[in-house]
């Protein structure tokens, strides 16, 4: 037990709910206990129902956490502002707390159980006192899946339930699939003082269990989706022999009507929600695309030995700024209804609005911070880690089969990264441990959007690098073992091909030699026949290419050479980088998979080193 126990129940604040046939007695306890904690001046269960939204949005208007948007043309949409302060995950003040520091591994931050015990639970004494506590349960996953998990997150933020209900499948019903006596997982959420001072977000991978107290903003608060979606689901998955990713999952129909999915990960700022939810040019009619999810997958082998994935999530918390018309219109549309708003700008006539939405900047538009903003000032209107929240279902491409129990069988693993040069559109490993390789040598250039320098080249093996909730060495094995050659389910397990991409070369003018988009398509559609073993490729030493004609650029408008130059391959660019993954993969020390080191000397063998 991580909790100090109080000696006295303080019962008076026992609180249930009776109109819930079935109360599970561990969460009533934990309930119970918190509240003598927290001191919560009362305890609401959320049902998840539109009355109780509405109440919590009628008392949030009130006390003006919340605008309510523009009735004709953002119906049932509200606009909110985070402290200033709180606008984003901090990385640095999250922490993996196990009994060994090895555990949590050398990517992330480990605070000992004593330690957590000493420095943070402190914080949640008193610290709901005068305020409403609410016991949010919750299912990550489609409802019944054998897939799907329960959680539930007790807050004392009112912003965090009504967004949670966006987010998760929230309320009765997860109760319902709790039952009596089913495990759950813990999160413990309250606003504190929201100072960056007092703010930790502590997670427990041996105990089910999530500390975060001090910060409001979404990826700190919501605990459903990167605390427990990847940071502890990672940590049971690998227990149980599974995959928890920060992944992408969509479906291509090609024009025989048949459709295929793929799951890819994506550093920030590549444009994940936009490929998840990719409209393909009208010269691709007969294609496609359908959105699953486009955040985390939970994966795991089926009946047929394949690998089958669900999106745990049922909304999208998307970046808004570079969000349009043009880069995105099926999230334009999700976005027009029963959707919140965190630090955007906001115009005169209740409109959410951000500088690249399209369009000329309207009069009257009031700043992320709340200040009046004047057209054309060099400071950005909408902070530039601005959210929407907004239903999947509302998404115009989503997928029949996104609420599927069963999930979608995965064809493909595709990885990807902002590189201006060096990495080539598209390549196809060699075999499925090479594949964890390139998944795990993963790096992305910088933008401006995340803090810090330009075009700094950051290691993100998986995209996982602050969502993996233990050791990333083991992290790698776990990768390799689900591809060992074997059974799963009493059958040959039949693994999907894995392919890296790269939508951001550039030529030596500093140009984008793709124009990517809808166009991303094309290099969709390589992989497809790939992975059925059709397609023509060209063997090269970071491995497959395409073949000279392998990729579809019928009606494409570009450079004589650009082709070629996104396809090419210059050993000795890869060779000048391969000694900083070295260096990379020595901070694991013994936990790093000899096949990942076998993997990197025969690369840098076919390198010529
Ligand atoms: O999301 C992007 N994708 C994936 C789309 C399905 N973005 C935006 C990244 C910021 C989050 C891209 N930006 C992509 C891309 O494929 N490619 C680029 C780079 C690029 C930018 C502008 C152009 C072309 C490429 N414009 C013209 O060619 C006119
Ligand atoms: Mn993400």
């Amino acid at each position: 037990m991580l909790r100090p126990r109080l000696g006295i129940p303080l019962l008076f604040f026992h609180s249930r709910l009776s109109r819930f046939s079935r109360v599970n007695r561990a969460l009533q306890t934990w309930v119970d206990e918190v509240a003598s904690v927290t001191k919560p001046q009362r305890v609401v269960w959320c049902d998840g129902s539109d009355a109780e939204n509405e109440r919590l949005i009628a008392q949030m208007l009130a006390d003006e956490t919340l605008q309510k948007c523009n009735p004709e043309k953002f119906p049932n949409s509200y606009y909110h502002r985070s402290h200033p302060s709180d606008v984003a995950r901090t990385e640095h003040l999250t922490f993996i707390s196990t009994d060994k520091k090895e555990d949590a591994g050398p990517t992330n931050n480990w605070m000992s159980p004593e330690q957590a015990r000493e420095r943070v639970w402190p914080l949640f004494s008193n610290a709901m006192k005068g305020r409403t506590m609410y016991v949010v349960p919750y299912v990550m996953g489609p409802l019944g899946s054998p897939f799907s998990k329960v959680g539930i997150e007790i807050t004392d933020s009112a912003y965090v339930a009504i967004s949670m209900r966006i987010m998760t499948r929230m309320g009765k019903a997860a109760l319902d699939q709790l039952g009596d006596n089913g495990e759950f997982v813990k999160g413990l959420h309250s606003l504190g003082d929201l100072s960056p001072e007092r703010r930790f977000i502590v997670h427990f991978p041996q105990q089910n269990e999530i500390w975060s107290i001090g910060s409001g903003y979404g990826g700190n608060a919501l605990l459903g989706k990167k605390c427990f979606a990847l940071r502890i689901a990672g940590a049971q998955a690998r227990r149980e022999g599974w995959l928890a990713e920060h992944m992408l999952i969509l479906g291509i129909q090609e024009p025989s009507g048949e459709t295929h999915y793929v799951c890819a990960a994506f550093p920030s700022a590549c444009g994940k929600t936009n490929l998840a939810m990719l409209v393909p040019p009208a010269s691709f009619n007969g294609y496609k695309i359908f959105t699953v999810g486009d955040d985390i997958a939970w994966i795991r082998f089926g009946p047929d030995g394949r690998l089958w994935a669900v999106n745990p999530e049922a909304g999208f918390f998307g970046v808004a700024p570079g969000t349009s018309e043009k880069t995105n219109p099926n999230a334009m549309a999700t976005i027009r209804k029963n959707s919140i708003f965190t630090n955007t700008a906001f115009t005169s006539d209740g409109c959410p609005w951000w500088d690249d939405m399209g369009g000329d900047a309207p009069a009257g538009v009031t700043d992320w911070k709340g200040n009046k903003w004047i057209p054309g000032s060099p400071e950005k209107a909408a902070h530039p880690n601005s959210r929407f929240t907004a239903p999947a279902r509302q998404c115009p491409s989503i997928s029949p089969k996104f609420e599927d129990p069963l999930g979608v069988p995965i064809s493909a693993f595709i990885f990807g990264a902002r590189r201006a040069s060096l990495v080539p559109l598209v390549y196809e490993s060699f075999d499925w441990n090479h594949g964890v390789y390139v998944g795990s040598s993963v790096a992305s250039e910088t933008t401006a959007a995340a803090t810090g320098a330009v075009g700094v080249l950051r290691r993100d093996p998986f995209a996982m690098l602050p969502f993996c909730g233990y050791n990333m060495g083991d992290y790698f094995s776990h990768w390799l073992t689900m591809g060992a050659p074997g059974n799963a389910n009493g059958v040959a397990k039949k693994m999907p091909k894995v392919f890296h991409v790269n939508w951001f070369r550039k030529s030596a003018e500093g140009k984008f030699l793709w124009p990517g988009f809808g166009e991303n398509i094309r290099v969709l559609q390589w992989i497809l026949e790939r992975s059925r073993g059709k397609g023509t490729a060209v063997e090269s030493p970071i491995g497959y290419i395409p073949a000279k004609g392998g990729l579809n650029t019928a009606g494409l408008q570009m450079q004589p050479n650009a082709m070629d130059e996104l396809l090419r391959i210059d050993p000795k660019g890869w060779a000048a980088e391969a000694p900083q993954l070295t260096d990379f993969y020595n901070k694991f020390g013994d936990r790093l998979p000899a096949e990942i080191r076998r993997q990197h000397q025969m690369q840098m063998k076919r390198l010529g080193l």
